[in-house]
C-alpha cells in the first residue's frame, strides 16, 4: 500500500509504560518517557495527517496533535490496570480519527506504512472513524455532541470499570452533552472525559464567538468533579488526569492549551483545526531530527481528479454553496443597513466559511451573528426571528446537511409556529466528502415533516450557480420554510442545447415547483436534480448519439408535483430517478406514488446512494453506482435495450 511508501515513525520507539493513577506525580524517569511518547505519537499524526493535504483531501491535524499527551497517559494508566478500564478511548469529536488509526497501527491491526494512505479512496482510513471498517477502530464517531450520551450507557453496562472519553470544546457546546452530563451525575457513573479546551472551533475562537461559554463551570454545574490542568505541562497535566481516574463517579479534567502548541505557524491559529501543510510538517519533522530521505514521500503523492468529461455542460465549475451566500448579499445590498438589520438575521453553526455564509459575515456583518456548534438552537433562533412576521423578517440558517437530521423535531415546531426561515444545507449527497458516511447528507425529505394540510414547505435544490442565484433570489422574502441544498463539491454549468450558453443564465426566470425539459425525449426520461442534473444529461447526450431518444427533466424544487410535467414523462415508456441523497428516503420512493396515483405507469427505477463510503473525493459517486456508465445502463435496463 501508499505506494510502497515507508512510514518514517519508527513506533517501536513508543514505550509501554505502566502508570498506577493512586500516584498523582510523577518521578523524573516516568515524565521523560511519557514525553518520550507524547514526542513520538505527535511525530507520527503530523508525518500521517499531511499525506491529505500532499493528495489534495483535506483533513485534521491539529486536534489529535493537541489530544497525544492525554492518550499517552491513559495508555499508561491502561496498561497499569487493563481490567480497570472499557478497552476504547471514545473520542466525542471524530475528525480527530488520527489518533485512532495511529492506536490501530500501534495495537498491531493495521502497518503502519497504511497510514499513509489516510483519507485516500478505498484505504478504509476515511475522514471519521467508522466501527467495522478499519480494523482496530473500536466505535464510530464524527457528529460532535454524539458520543458522550453513547459512552454513558457504555459505563452502565460495565459498572466496575472506567469508560474514558476524550472530549472537545466544539463538541461540548451541543445540547446532547447537557443532557449525558446530567445522567452521567444522577447515576454516578464512572465515565471520565478528558476535554481539550484549545479555544479553537472550525470558524473560530469560542471565547470570541460564545461569549460565557465556559466548560469547567458548566460542567461544575452539572455536578461532575472537575479538575483544570495545564495541557502542556505534563506534571499538571497528569496530576489531574490521575485524580479523575481515581475519583468514584463522573469527572472532568479541562485540558487548557493553545491549539497545536509548539507548530511553528500553527500555534493558537483556527486553521490549526485542519490539516497541516506538507511544507509546515517538514519542517517540524525535520527539527524532530527525521532526514530529508525520510520525507521524501510527499513529493511523490499526488491529488487525482476525475478523467470523465462530462457533455453538455460547462468546463467551469461553481461552487453552489459560495454561490449562496453571495445570492443572499445581492438581496441584501439592496436594503439600508438599518432595514437590513431589522429584517435579517444570519446565524451560523460554526461553518461560515464551508457554506457560504462568511461572504454574508464579510459583506453584511450587521446581520450575521457567529455563533456554536449548536445547530438545534440555532435553527430555532433562525425560526423564531421570523416568528410572526409573514415573510417580512427573515431567519437564515446553515449547516452540512447531515446535520439536518438533528434538526428535524426543531423544525416540526417552527413549522407549527408559522416561523420563516431560509436553510441553506451545504455537502449534500456523497460528492468529494472524504469525511464520509457519518458527513453524508442524505435525508433532505425528512425536513418535510408536516401533514397535508400544513403550510407548504419546500425543499429547492438547484443544478448550477445560475440556478442557485435565481432560487435565492425567488424565494428569499417568501414566508414559511425554505431549504435550499448544496454540494460539497464544484458543479459545471447547465449549458443551453448546442450551445455555449448558460441553460439557467440571462433570462432564465426560477419558479417554484416548475419542473423543467433540459431534453425532449421520446423512449423514455430520466428525472434529475442538484449535482446528479449534469451527470444524467452526459448519459443523455451519450444515449441519443447511440439513437435512444432519451429526454431528461430537473426538478428543483424536490417536493412538489408539477401537474404538466408529471403527465408529459408519466406518459413515456420510462421514467429513471437519478439523485446522490438516499435511495431509499429520497425523491425515488415518492415519485412512483405521485405516477400511479395519476394512473400513469411507465417503468420505473431509482437510483441514489445506497451504501457507506469508500472515503476520497471524486470516487464517492462512482463508488455508489452513480457513474457515467451506471447511469447509461440503468437506462438500457429501465428501458429493456
Ligand atoms: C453535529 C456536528 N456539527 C458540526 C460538525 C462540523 N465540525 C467538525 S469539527 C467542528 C468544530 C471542531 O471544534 P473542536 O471539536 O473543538 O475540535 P478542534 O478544533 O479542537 O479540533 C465542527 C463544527 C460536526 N462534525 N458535527
Amino acid at each position: 500500500m501508499a505506494g510502497g511508501h515507508k512510514f518514517p515513525v519508527d513506533l517501536k520507539q513508543f514505550k509501554q509504560l505502566k502508570l498506577d493513577s493512586k500516584n498523582t506525580t510523577l518521578t523524573a524517569d516516568q515524565k521523560k518517557d511519557l514525553l518520550h511518547n507524547i514526542n513520538v505519537f505527535r511525530d507520527a499524526i503530523i508525518a500521517f495527517t499531511a499525506t491529505g493535504a500532499a493528495r489534495g483531501v483535506s483533513g485534521h491535524t491539529g486536534g489529535p496533535f493537541d489530544t497525544a499527551p492525554e492518550v499517552c497517559v491513559l495508555l499508561a494508566f491502561i496498561n497499569a490496570n487493563p481490567d480497570g478500564f472499557v478497552d476504547a478511548m471514545f473520542d466525542e469529536a471524530g475528525h480527530r480519527v488520527a489518533t485512532q488509526y495511529l492506536l490501530a497501527a500501534m495495537d498491531g491491526k493495521i502497518d503502519p506504512d497504511d497510514l499513509l494512505n489516510y483519507r485516500d479512496a478505498n484505504s478504509k482510513l476515511p475522514g471519521h472513524p467508522e466501527l467495522g471498517l478499519t480494523p482496530g477502530v473500536k466505535f464510530s464517531s464524527g457528529r460532535l455532541g454524539h458520543m458522550w450520551g453513547m459512552v454513558n450507557g457504555i459505563s452502565m453496562a460495565n459498572k466496575d470499570k472506567n469508560v474514558v472519553m476524550l472530549g472537545s470544546d466544539g463538541s461540548q457546546q451541543e445540547g446532547n452533552d447537557a443532557e449525558a452530563a446530567r445522567i452521567a451525575v444522577a447515576r454516578n457513573l464512572n465515565v471520565k472525559l478528558f476535554i481539550d479546551n484549545n479555544d479553537v472551533t472550525i470558524a473560530g475562537h469560542p471565547s470570541q464567538y460564545l461569549k460565557g461559554y465556559d466548560i469547567a463551570r458548566t460542567l461544575e454545574g452539572h455536578g461532575l468533579h472537575v479538575v483544570r490542568a495545564e495541557g502542556e505541562n505534563i506534571d499538571s497535566l497528569y496530576g489531574a488526569m490521575a485524580e479523575v481516574i481515581h475519583h468514584k463517579g463522573p469527572a472532568a479534567v479541562i485540558v487548557n492549551r493553545k491549539m497545536a502548541a509548539g507548530i511553528e505557524g500553527l500555534e493558537g491559529e483556527i486553521h490549526a483545526h485542519d490539516v497541516i501543510t506538507v511544507d509546515i510538517a517538514r519542517k517540524y519533522l525535520t527539527k524532530r531530527g527525521y532526514s530529508k530521505e525520510q520525507l521524501a514521500f510527499y513529493d511523490e503523492i499526488k491529488s487525482r481528479s476525475n478523467p470523465h468529461k462530462y457533455q453538455g455542460c460547462s468546463t467551469d465549475k461553481g461552487a453552489n454553496r459560495s454561490i449562496f451566500g453571495e445570492a443572499v448579499n445581492s438581496v441584501l445590498d439592496k436594503l439600508s443597513e438599518e432595514e437590513a438589520k431589522r429584517r435579517v438575521m444570519v446565524i451560523d453553526s460554526d461553518l461560515a466559511g464551508s457554506t457560504g455564509l462568511k461572504a454574508i459575515q464579510t459583506k453584511h456583518p450587521e446581520v450575521f451573528i457567529p455563533s456554536g456548534v449548536m445547530e438545534r438552537g440555532n435553527f430555532s433562533a433562525a425560526a423564531g426571528f421570523g416568528f410572526g412576521s409573514n415573510g417580512k423578517r427573515q431567519g437564515v440558517f446553515s449547516t452540512f446537511s447531515a446535520f439536518l437530521e438533528m434538526c428535524i423535531s426543531e423544525i416540526t415546531m417552527a413549522r407549527l409556529n408559522n416561523c420563516t426561515v431560509l436553510s441553506h444545507f451545504s455537502h449534500s449527497g456523497v460528492d468529494e466528502m472524504a469525511d464520509n458516511t457519518c458527513h453524508f447528507g442524505l435525508n433532505h425529505f425528512f425536513a418535510d415533516n408536516g401533514l397535508m394540510d400544513a403550510e407548504s414547505t419546500s425543499l429547492y435544490f438547484p443544478a448550477d450557480g445560475e440556478q442557485m442565484k435565481a432560487v435565492v433570489n425567488k424565494v428569499f422574502w417568501e414566508s414559511g420554510m425554505r431549504f435550499i441544498f448544496s454540494t460539497r463539491s464544484k458543479v459545471p454549468y447547465i449549458l443551453k442545447e448546442g450551445t455555449d450558453q448558460k441553460l439557467f443564465g440571462e433570462g432564465y426566470e426560477f419558479v417554484p415547483g416548475k419542473e423543467e425539459f433540459v431534453r425532449k425525449g421520446s423512449a423514455g426520461y430520466i428525472v434529475s436534480y442538484g449535482d446528479m442534473l449534469y451527470r444524467s444529461l452526459d448519459a443523455v447526450e451519450t444515449l441519443r448519439k447511440e439513437g435512444l431518444d432519451v429526454g431528461l427533466v430537473n426538478k428543483p424544487t424536490l417536493n412538489i408535483v408539477d401537474e404538466d410535467a408529471i403527465r408529459t414523462y408519466g406518459s413515456s415508456p420510462f421514467v429513471l430517478v437519478v439523485e446522490s441523497i438516499a435511495q431509499k428516503t429520497g425523491l425515488g420512493s415518492r415519485l412512483g406514488t405521485h405516477l400511479l396515483e395519476r394512473k400513469l405507469t411507465p417503468k420505473y427505477k431509482t437510483m441514489g446512494a445506497v451504501k457507506e463510503g469508500c472515503g476520497g473525493l471524486f470516487e464517492q459517486i462512482n463508488a455508489q453506482g452513480l457513474g457515467p456508465e451506471d447511469i447509461i445502463s440503468a437506462v438500457k435496463d429501465v428501458a429493456g435495450k
